[in-house]
């Protein structure tokens, strides 16, 4: 929390010194705002998963995107519509405007593997450690598809407070 205080306090008086500038003068310059975070997840599980295989259960794994960009895939269990992951990844991102986008997907060996539904986990409003992602299939929005859990941490990165102190003070 400190480090989010003083990546702010940075930011802001960034802002405030082209704010403060005569009206008529050039505007400075807009450096922009530091801002990087280190998001901390651990996908826990899955509960009541789709079903996908012709033998009544299916073969998850869980894919991570941010912006367009697998971030992480996570392993495959077999055979279980009620996985336990217990995997850790850490990202880092510029922007909390970018939803994580998570997908889930059957394994099929030699095949396709099969979708089994997706969410998406909005950054800027995140506030509890512990979530739990509905999945839904976006071209059939009321079939239920399980759930994930996850524990997800953001986190501001310290060097970019750092660098943008630093940086601030080249402006004097
Ligand atoms: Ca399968």
């Amino acid at each position: 929390a400190r480090n989010g205080y003083l990546l702010n306090y940075a930011c802001n008086i960034y802002y405030g010194i082209n704010i403060v500038g005569p009206s008529n003068a050039e505007p400075l310059p807009q450096p922009p705002c530091p801002a990087m975070y280190q998001l901390d997840i651990v996908l826990k599980k899955g509960k009541n998963l789709a079903i996908r295989d012709r033998t009544g259960t299916s073969d998850p794994y869980v894919k991570f995107k941010i912006a367009g960009k697998e971030v992480f895939r996570s392993k495959t269990i077999h055979k279980n519509l009620n996985p336990v992951w217990d995997e850790r990844v850490s990202l880092l991102v510029e922007t909390l405007r970018e939803p994580l986008y998570v997908k889930v997907f059957d394994y099929d060996f030699g095949l396709q593997d099969d979708f089994m539904g997706s969410a998406y986990l909005y950054l800027e409003s995140l506030e509890t450690l512990d979530v739990t992602l509905d999945l839904k299939d976006p071209q059939y929005p009321d079939n239920n598809l399980g759930t994930l859990e996850l524990a997800v941490t953001l986190t501001p990165k310290e060097g970019d407070v750092r660098d943008a102190v630093r940086n601030l003070f080249k402006l004097f």
